[in-house]
């Protein structure tokens, strides 16, 4: 197993929209298995391909606080949303940054899990908020995205100063 890179923002390679996976072999369930370990040492409760420069249609996500509900989604897509619900995000790609981000309360989300299998799923709560937030990952889109022009240049200002600091460290 391996952990691999994750790019932070404003990295262009953020912005690529992920093809769809029509192949399923040991070589992406390596890699699945990296992102799992990758996503748990980071630590964090979802990771989009994206975010590892593998611009595919993939994502793992284990909201649980011990490693026992993790799920992949391979190509997916949500089928229905409904009603609404702020939730403070963060973003392991925008490091010591959060902000409070409106998304759909209930979602259903249908996919191929990693062998290729078709499921759907009914989510609520922080796990329908991460599925959006990875989903949009997969589409080049930030939940920064979903600030107001101001707060977006203050976040800029700060990734430009934290840039700096690491230079010269
Ligand atoms: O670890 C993460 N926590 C989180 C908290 C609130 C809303 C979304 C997230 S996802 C994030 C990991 C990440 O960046 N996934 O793309
Ligand atoms: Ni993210």
């Amino acid at each position: 197993m391996a952990l691999l890179d994750i790019l932070t923002f404003p990295d262009p390679r953020l912005r690529t929209k992920a093809k769809p996976i029509n192949e399923f072999t040991d070589e992406l369930n390596t890699f699945i298995d990296d992102m799992f370990e990758t996503m748990y040492d980071a630590p964090g409760i979802g990771l989009a391909a994206t975010q590892v420069n593998f611009h595919k249609q993939l994502v793992v996500i284990d909201v649980s606080e011990d490693k026992s509900e993790p799920y992949c989604f391979i190509n997916p897509e949500i089928t229905h949303k409904e009603g609404a619900e702020v939730c403070q995000e963060g973003c392991l790609s925008v490091p010591e940054f959060f902000a409070d981000v409106t998304r759909a309360e209930n979602i259903t989300v249908k996919a191929l899990d990693r062998n290729g299998k078709a499921f759907e799923l009914e989510a609520d709560g922080l796990l329908a908020v991460c599925i959006q937030h990875e989903l949009d990952h997969l589409n080049g889109k930030l939940f920064v995205d979903y600030l107001s022009p101001l707060k977006q240049q203050r976040l800029r200002k700060k990734m430009e100063k934290l840039a700096k600091q690491k230079a010269s460290a």
